[in-house]
């Protein structure tokens, strides 16, 4: 890979039940397991990038959630503590990373430059969003790749669906030609959930896997299309049903990352491998990977 590129797009959806679930040490509460089947589905995208060469982990999460302009971290050095406002009691979790500021600040005058509205975030205390720590320890539990990390404008909630995933298409271009000016190889990661109806009460304990179910045979066929339709390369059908999906499954793709992903990728036709699925308080979560680097010039 001469000039810089993607050597892979993942969906890597960020629950903080799965960290809660695995007892890294960064992690303050402890657990007896649970949600096995995608933490075995992380195992396994693991498995499959442990020989891939790549500099740099390029994430966007709905959780970083701004509301004038594209935001990106410009801070080389962020460490704290993340708490889930949601979840307390599963994830207080101790974090000490290092962005790549060359990149975010190449992929941010790359947007500017095709009339986006973008921003450096530059609050040296500013904490990281929980979506972007639990994807990035799932697939890459080491910590020991630099991250550029890019929030989610919710262009939705003052336009629609569809000018939301209109700007991510133009965001994911401007994010795939500043990867290949930059000489780097990346590791893309879309950080959501599919389907996106969840309980509104927790078991005791919360990974009692004998009540973890998908909320709604609604849902659950929605999820099995969306996987279908990625693993049959049809990444333009699913840019096309997309604002159906986010209404009817009320899905967690409303904040852009799998729009983005995909137009960075090129919007490709072919297939993706589905490394799990399983739920989480009742949400649709898959595991998927777009294998780039064996894609040929
Ligand atoms: O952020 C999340 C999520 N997307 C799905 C399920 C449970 C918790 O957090
Ligand atoms: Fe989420």
């Amino acid at each position: 890979m001469a000039n810089g590129g993607i050597v892979a797009g993942c969906l890597a959806p960020h629950p903080p039940h799965l960290v809660y679930a695995e007892n890294p040490e960064q992690n303050e509460p402890v657990s007896e397991g649970g949600w096995e089947q995608l933490r075995w589905g992380y195992e396994r995208l693991r498995e499959s990038l442990k020989d891939v060469d790549y500099d740099v982990i390029v994430i966007l999460s709905p959780h970083w959630q701004t509301y004038v302009g594209t935001h990106f971290i410009g801070v080389e050095k962020c460490s704290s503590k993340s708490v889930d406002p949601v979840f307390p009691n599963l994830f207080r979790f101790n974090y000490d990373l290092t962005i790549d500021v060359e990149l975010a600040e190449a992929i941010h005058d790359q947007a500017k430059s095709e009339g986006m509205s973008v921003k450096m975030m530059t609050n040296p205390d500013f904490r990281v969003d929980y979506g972007t720590i639990v994807s990035c320890h799932m697939v890459r539990p080491e910590w020991d790749k630099p991250i550029v990390s890019i929030s989610s404008n919710r262009s939705l909630s003052y336009y629609s669906v569809e000018v939301m995933q209109e700007m991510m298409i133009e965001l994911g271009k401007s994010t795939a030609k500043a990867i290949e000016a930059s000489g780097k190889k990346c590791l893309l990661i879309a950080s959501n959930s599919l389907s996106h109806r969840h309980f509104v009460t927790e078991t005791n304990p919360p990974e009692d896997m004998s009540k973890e179910h998908i909320t709604s045979h609604a849902m659950h066929l929605w999820d099995m299309r969306m996987i279908e339709l990625m693993r049959e390369g049809k990444s333009q059908q699913i840019i096309n049903e997309m604002p159906e999906f986010c209404e009817q499954a009320i899905a967690e793709t409303d904040g852009g990352a799998l729009t983005w992903l995909l137009s960075a990728m090129g919007v490709p036709e072919e297939p993706a491998i589905l490394h799990g699925y399983g739920t989480i308080i009742g949400t649709g979560n898959a595991i998927m990977e777009w294998p780039c680097r064996n894609w040929g010039a």
